[in-house]
């Protein structure tokens, strides 16, 4: 496949207005008649009309009705000799969803019909032009057996349904709103509904359904009130309403992404719909809630406005991701549950994307080429692109940000647009503020990869009570030759020695009391000199992850004390924390420090713990030790089983030292009543578990049983997920005996459920190596009959979850890990190429591995590049590896 760049964009020579697509849907031949009319792009020279198409059979062309001369190249159909002016064209053709494995275009689940368009996937079902700019009014009609298919949806409005003869019925939809092809979508299937009827503030009235399979509708209320805060939310904070008469949510146990946004139509991973508390955890909750609303949001930022081309991928989705972090935020109602999500947020940013923009897949938000667009759908198109509209919304501020939006609508309703047009219009609509000042600098975050270094010098004068600080930034090795500054809102406070907020009013500037302020470094080297400081400060920078960079300030453990006790911004308080940690973690594994914790530290985490201001959900994070991959990601050299080992054992240190900490904790937090997925206490279930897992490493390493069996009761008894994991967890993390059982115990009870038994797969694949235990036992579930590669969430949950999740297991130094990641590539494929090429990502940071991994990674990765017939998605992502 050939590479595609952003320069080379073209508008398309023709436009096609409107669709009339029918379906005669069966899983081995479904035949597709679709009625486009077409109009020329006067605009550009006329050529041939060149519509995509793959693995379709063509049986007709008909232009104005008459049959034309057509020719096939790979991967388009190319009519020449077509009608002057404007035409119609019909085109019928067969697919065979039941062959479909790719998962992309038309495909059968569990006995039902559904789709996944995005990206490409429309022309895995008809012959079109799919591609974004390309926008088109569909009415769909689709005709398939009533028994086994009662339930027929598509997008839109519902406008007719009735029997056919020979046990068939059919149903025809119309969108009223023109469309990218990537947004179409049906479903055939035998489902029921929750429904609800709402009337929003503007008084309109809608039907919301979430669709699910027969015995699943007890699993709907979470995503259905989820969906129902989202209408509102959109509503209140941006004024965007619900533009459809209905709007359905369909769940699908086959899915290779979370979820999808076809216009009024969304079809999720069943994994983001179905939740109870005996099902789901605090985390399912969260993620449903997220979710849900991520897909509706892009109604209005993906599907009434959306791309101009796939390079603009960020356009839609860093603005969703934003968007539904401040719906999630604006969920909850503590300052404190804000910070724990914006916490959990940043440490997903610098766990995924910090890595993929310093290895060989990193490209800039708005990525410059790509073979396989679906390659594309990463943390920092999604995560990174998040991160930048919200240093836009820091810049222009939270009521700046929404006049920004407003002209955006107002501007480009209906269109198919940049991320350049996206920033004017907010930059427009404030036209005072620093990000109109910064405009061209602020955009170089679409265009150079890589995260940018801050390194922050601070000097106090006594004599003049002023304290100066030095910002000077570098960008990440990625960047490329020739990077220029970026544009990057740092929010400081400063704060005495005792913990006291001191002012933040830089020279020249009328006095006020704010403890916090916005500064912005938009060249390579900056000086803000602060008076009226009584005294030499402890500088907070970067509050609230304020831009997306490493930040090196200098601090030492005494000042990252007072941050960790004092700061009022909680996200800093909290990287405080990880700070100490992290330093001593670095030093053990360098070698430079025995891995024996210090009682300074010990006593800083003992101070938290026992904190009775802080949240439990606040403590749990700042008790988490840095992940291991985080860890890894500031070595220039990785041994992953030296890692391991250092973590392991400070993990341990802290469960004895705490011993009687974590005692209390648990004693004295757990939730009592009707299980309610709130932050208050998720948070102490959170913190619970913590204790639980440590109370039982502490237990098997002095040989007590006590713990133990107390996580094995819970296993057996608990009353909801949550615990019922944690428990389990603590056991696998503490290499107790009762694991075992305790597993069975877990599978027994759930094994009519295939979300629990991804979980009871995971949990497995991601416990701590010991003596290549783990390993051997996610080879044998290989062969467990509840295992099967072509459902990608069972395949996530163990392949995944192990290559991934698991770094001591994986980076064995036999090298057998990476040969048994290989294997899983190679079978996936051939079946889903997509969730291949995922896999593939795992060997992303293979050159930063010491030997002997780094020489054993590469050979696996020269085998998976060697092989004949690998899709061009796999071999875009082992070739950039390579490369
Ligand atoms: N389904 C994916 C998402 O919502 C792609 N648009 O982000
Ligand atoms: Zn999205």
């Amino acid at each position: 496949a050939p590479l595609v760049r952003r320069e080379d964009y073209a508008p398309p020579p023709f436009w096609i207005r409107t669709v009339e697509l029918t379906f005669d849907l069966d899983p081995a031949k479904t035949m597709v008649i679709n009625r486009m009319t077409v109009e020329r792009n006067r605009a550009v020279p006329a050529g041939p009309l060149r519509l995509h198409g793959e693995e379709l059979n063509l049986t007709r062309v008909l232009a104005d009705g008459q049959s034309v001369s057509f020719r096939h190249e790979p991967g388009f159909l190319v009519i020449d000799n077509l009608p002057e002016g404007d035409f119609t064209l019909e085109i019928r053709n067969t697919c065979c969803p039941e062959k479909n494995t790719q998962l992309s275009g038309l495909y059968t689940s569990g006995g039902g019909f559904f789709t996944q368009c995005e990206a490409e996937g429309f022309r895995r079902i008809t012959y079109f032009l799919d591609r974004p700019d390309v926008m088109a009014v569909y009415t769909v009609t689709l005709r398939a057996s009533q028994a086994q298919y009662p339930v027929l949806l598509s997008n839109g409005n519902l406008v007719e349904q009735g029997e056919l003869e020979g046990g068939r019925h059919f149903a025809k939809w119309h969108d009223p709103f023109p469309k990218p092809s990537y947004l179409f979508a049906l479903v055939a299937a035998d489902l029921v509904a929750r429904e609800q009827h709402i009337r929003t503030r503007s008084g309109s009235e809608h039907l919301l359904q979430v669709w699910v399979r027969r015995g699943d509708l007890d699993k709907t209320e979470h995503a259905m009130n989820s969906l129902v805060a989202s209408v509102v939310w959109d509503e209140a904070r941006f004024k965007l309403p619900l533009d459809l008469e209905r709007f359905m949510i369909v769940a699908v146990g086959d899915f290779n992404m979370g979820a999808m946004e076809n216009k009024g139509l969304n079809i999720f991973n069943t994994k983001y719909v179905l939740a109870t508390p005996a099902t789901a955890t605090d985390t399912d909750y969260f993620g449903i809630e997220s979710v849900v609303g991520h897909e509706y949001f892009h109604n209005w930022t993906g599907n009434r406005v959306t791309c101009r081309d796939w390079f603009q991928l960020s356009l839609k989705e860093g603005l969703t991701v934003f968007r539904d972090q401040e719906f999630s935020m604006d969920m909850v109602e503590s300052a404190s549950a804000r910070a724990v999500k914006r916490i959990e947020d940043v440490r997903g940013l610098r766990q995924v994307q910090f890595p993929e923009d310093a290895g060989p897949m990193a490209h800039p938000v708005r990525p410059d080429s790509y073979v396989e667009i679906n390659n594309f759908y990463t943390a920092t198109v999604y995560e990174k692109g998040g991160e930048v509209v919200r240093m836009m919304q820091t810049l222009v501020g939270r009521d700046g940000f929404a006049r920004g939006m407003t002209l955006y609508f107002e501007r480009h309703d209906g269109q198919a647009v940049t991320c350049d047009d996206f920033a004017q219009a907010i930059a427009d609509a404030n036209a005072e503020s620093e990000l109109a000042r910064t405009l061209p600098g602020f955009k170089r975050w679409y265009a150079q990869a890589g995260t940018p270094r801050v390194t922050a010098r601070g000097r106090y004068d006594a004599p003049t009570r002023t304290y100066t600080l030095g910002l000077e930034q570098a960008p990440g090795p990625t960047a490329g030759p020739g990077a220029e500054p970026f544009v990057i809102p740092i929010t400081v406070g400063l704060i005495g020695r005792s913990g006291r907020a001191l002012p933040v009013e830089l020279e020249d500037e009328t006095p006020s009391s704010a403890t916090s302020r916005l500064l912005v470094l938009d060249e390579a080297k900056a000086f803000f000199t602060f008076v009226n400081v009584d005294e030499p400060p402890v500088p907070s920078l970067l509050r609230g992850f304020s831009a997306p960079v490493v930040l090196s300030d200098g601090l030492g453990d005494d000042e990252l004390l007072v941050l960790l006790n004092h700061d009022s911004d909680p996200f800093n308080r909290w990287e405080a924390g990880q700070r100490l940690a992290l330093a001593r973690i670095l030093a053990a594994v360098a070698g430079d420090a025995p891995d024996t914790l210090d009682s300074a530290f010990v006593d800083a985490m003992r101070r938290v713990l026992r904190s009775p201001e802080l949240d439990a959900a606040f403590k749990e994070l700042v008790l988490t030790l840095p992940s291991e991959i985080y860890v890894a990601e500031q070595l220039e050299r990785v041994d992953p089983q030296r890692i391991h080992a250092v973590r392991e054992s400070m993990k341990a240190q802290l469960a004895g030292a705490l011993r009687a900490d974590w005692e209390w904790a648990y004693d004295t937090l757990q939730v009592t009543g009707a299980y309610r997925p709130d932050p208050v206490d998720a948070g102490r279930r959170a913190l619970v578990n913590l204790a639980l897992s440590m109370l039982c490493i502490d237990a098997v390493a002095r040989g007590d049983e006590a713990w133990p069996g107390r996580a094995y009761q819970r296993v057996k008894d608990a009353s909801n997920m949550t615990d019922r994991q944690g428990a389990l967890g603590a056991l696998l993390g503490s290499h107790a005996a009762l694991a075992k059982p305790a597993l069975e115990r877990f599978h027994a009870l759930f094994a009519n459920e295939p979300l629990v038994i991804d979980k009871w797969f995971s949990m497995q694949a991601s416990a701590p190596e010991r003596d290549g235990e783990v390993f051997g036992a996610v080879k044998r579930l290989l062969h467990h009959p509840d295992f099967s590669l072509a459902n990608p969430n069972r395949a996530r949950s163990l392949i995944g979850a192990f290559c991934m999740g698991n770094p001591a297991g994986f980076h064995r130094a036999d090298g057998a890990g990476y040969a048994f990641w290989a294997d899983r590539v190679l079978e996936l494929d051939a079946m889903n190429r997509q969730l291949a090429a995922r896999m593939a990502r795992v060997m992303d940071r293979w050159k930063q591995l010491a030997e002997p991994y780094r020489g054993l990674a590469e050979a696996a990765l020269r085998r998976v590049a060697a092989h004949p017939t690998l899709s061009s998605d796999t071999r875009e992502i082992v070739g950039r590896a390579l490369g």
